[in-house]
């Protein structure tokens, strides 16, 4: 017998594009959810012809972050199109979206409306500002970054302000929403009602950015210099940017590696128990006692020297023989991984955290399937829909007969 999925039975109205709100909704269709994709007829979802890497096939922006869905076309600004999309409000439980501020409203779907058809739905959006001088702007991942605290706080103190290569303002904020939807199913399933949820992409960012505004406070009170998070000796009165030091109380850096390439460095942390498996396996054993050496407190200052001498050892390794030696020894630690060792991993295909997915245009493509593992709801990662794969079979689902799926389609509104 198949095993039932979390969300099995919970319909969601998609009308999400490019990658915040898809993150969302395809974590919601991996936890089962019957996922409608609503789009554009002709054109799709943006990212469908954005960065293809092959001639009229949908693009891996698209197919990495729609999978698990059902697409249907649908022109939500036509007189037809309206009529079936009030028919999918009153069909589904959560409907999601991430236009620019106000687009559903101007399609005539405000909320008081969605209501009066659907109390028990729930309506959850992304945008780039929470109610502000700002309300009104369209965002990208990495205005989100800039405005949400991560890139003054990112890359090295004497250069420019970095974003990060991990979305946390696109990708992290769609997780946000998530949380947001399942609270409001389970405040539904004691109410009845459903509710609006908004998630703001540089509110999303600034709670991930949360300990830099811990570091904030702790700044009016000293400089962060007394601590190993900072390299920098110097303060203004803001959260200055820490390069690769460790955030956390304990010092870490990184550190070159055998052969020498680009990505040949570890991330290694020194907590106080480490030091004299570290500085036996270097051959420093001397260091270990050595007043100079032997305590956290004389070590603090001279950080940088702590790292040249573990270096000098790593130096003469491959990434992975540290992190064998290393991590045996009780010493936390990290090879720095590319994105062409991650795809190869074997340990994270085996958890189908990297998944190979067959689609019937592009043949196979390497997809991230769902890192949240729930053991009485497995995820399974299947391709994403072409568009308007679903039109007709949702459309009958939804009640309406061939005839008129075929009236909708010959005035353009599917
Ligand atoms: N039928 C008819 N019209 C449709 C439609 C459909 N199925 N789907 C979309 N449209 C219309 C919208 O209603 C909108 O029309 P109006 O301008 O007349 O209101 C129009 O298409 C374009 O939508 P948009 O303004 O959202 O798109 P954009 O490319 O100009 O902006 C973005 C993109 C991402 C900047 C903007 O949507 C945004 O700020 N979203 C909120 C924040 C967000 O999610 N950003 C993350 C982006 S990456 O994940």
């Amino acid at each position: 017998m198949e095993m039932r999925k979390a969300l099995d039975g919970v319909r969601v109205l998609d009308m999400t594009h490019v990658q915040s709100g898809p993150t969302c909704t395809q974590i919601l269709a991996w936890f089962g959810a019957d996922v409608i994709k609503v789009e554009f007829p002709g054109r799709g979802d943006i990212t469908r012809s954005q960065l293809r890497d092959i001639p009229d096939v949908d693009s891996l922006y698209f197919t990495m972050l729609n999978s698990n869905k059902r697409s249907i076309t649908l022109n939500t600004k036509s007189e037809k199109g309206q009529e079936i999309f009030w028919k999918l409000v009153d069909h589904c439980d959560v409907l999601v979206e991430n236009f620019a501020p106000g687009a559903l409203d101007r399609m005539g779907f405000t909320w008081e409306k969605i209501k009066q058809v659907n109390p028990g739905l729930i309506y959850a959006s992304v945008k780039g500002f929470g109610p502000g001088p700002f309300v009104d702007c369209k965002v990208y991942e990495n205005v989100a970054q800039c405005m949400g605290g991560s890139a003054s706080t990112t890359g090295f103190e004497d250069d420019v302000p970095t974003v990060t290569g991990a979305q946390i303002g696109d990708s992290g904020t769609g997780l946000h929403l998530v949380a947001g939807i399942l609270a409001a199913l389970i405040q539904r399933s004691h109410t009845g009602e459903g509710q609006r949820v908004e998630c703001a992409m540089q509110d999303a960012v600034l709670n991930l950015c949360r300990i830099k505004l811990r570091d904030q406070q702790r700044l009016t009170r000293g400089p962060l210099r007394e601590y190993p998070q900072y390299p920098s000796g110097e303060f203004g009165d803001f959260v200055p940017r820490s390069g690769n030091a460790s955030g956390g109380g304990q010092p870490g850096w990184v550190l070159k590696c055998a052969p020498g390439g680009q990505n040949d460095f570890i991330y290694v942390i020194i907590q106080p128990p480490g030091w004299a498996p570290l500085m036996e396996v270097i051959g420093r054993e001397e260091l270990i006692t050595d007043p100079e050496w032997a305590t956290p407190e004389v070590r603090l200052p001279k950080l940088d020297q702590c790292f040249a001498l573990i270096e000098e050892w790593t130096q003469t390794k491959s990434k992975f023989e540290v992190m064998n030696v290393l991590s045996k020894l009780g010493i936390p630690c990290g090879p720095i991984m590319s994105m062409k060792e991650l795809g190869e991993d074997q340990a994270l295909r085996e958890t189908r955290t990297v998944v190979e997915v067959e689609h019937p245009e592009r043949g196979s493509y390497l997809t991230v399937g769902n890192p949240i593992k729930l053991s009485k709801s497995p995820s399974d990662v299947s391709r994403a829909p072409l568009l308007g794969e679903h039109t007709d079979k949702v459309l009958a689902e939804i009640g309406l007969t061939e005839a008129e799926i075929e009236d909708a389609r010959s005035d353009g509104s599917i």
